[in-house]
């Protein structure tokens, strides 16, 4: 069914607590942990606890659900006190993405490019 944990997503383990992770934030919906490879300061990705592959289908298939994520990825940021921070949603392999859980990344703490690379 669809939102239901796939035996092989890394991010629904952490969600059920089978892979270790440092976990700032958490709600009904969705965890927030430190990325595991850092790009800034402050790189933090917030999911929901659903798996869905990626942001939009997320947002087709649980509107609110997808407002939770980025509702917490403010948060995020505020916690983290970078006032001037980069949400990203990577969506397919030309564009980065190689977990296929929907995850927004929090990027903040030194100045930011753009466009990015
Ligand atoms: P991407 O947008 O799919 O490329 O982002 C996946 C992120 O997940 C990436 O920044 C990894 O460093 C991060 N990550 C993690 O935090 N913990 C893990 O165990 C694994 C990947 I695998």
């Amino acid at each position: 069914m669809a939102g239901e944990a796939q035996d092989d997503c890394l991010f629904c383990k952490i969600v059920a607590g089978d892979v270790p992770a440092t976990v700032v934030r958490e709600t009904e919906t969705t965890v927030a942990f430190r990325d595991i490879n850092p790009q800034a300061p402050t790189h933090v990705l917030v999911i929901p606890k659903a798996h869905y592959p990626d942001a939009a289908s997320l947002a087709a298939a649980e509107p609110a659900i997808a407002a939770d994520v980025l509702r917490e990825a403010g948060e995020v940021a505020a916690q983290e006190k970078a006032e001037s921070h980069r949400i990203v949603f990577n969506t397919g392999t030309g564009a980065g993405q190689t977990v296929f859980h929907t995850h927004a990344h929090v990027l903040g703490g030194r100045g930011l490019q753009w466009p990015p690379g």
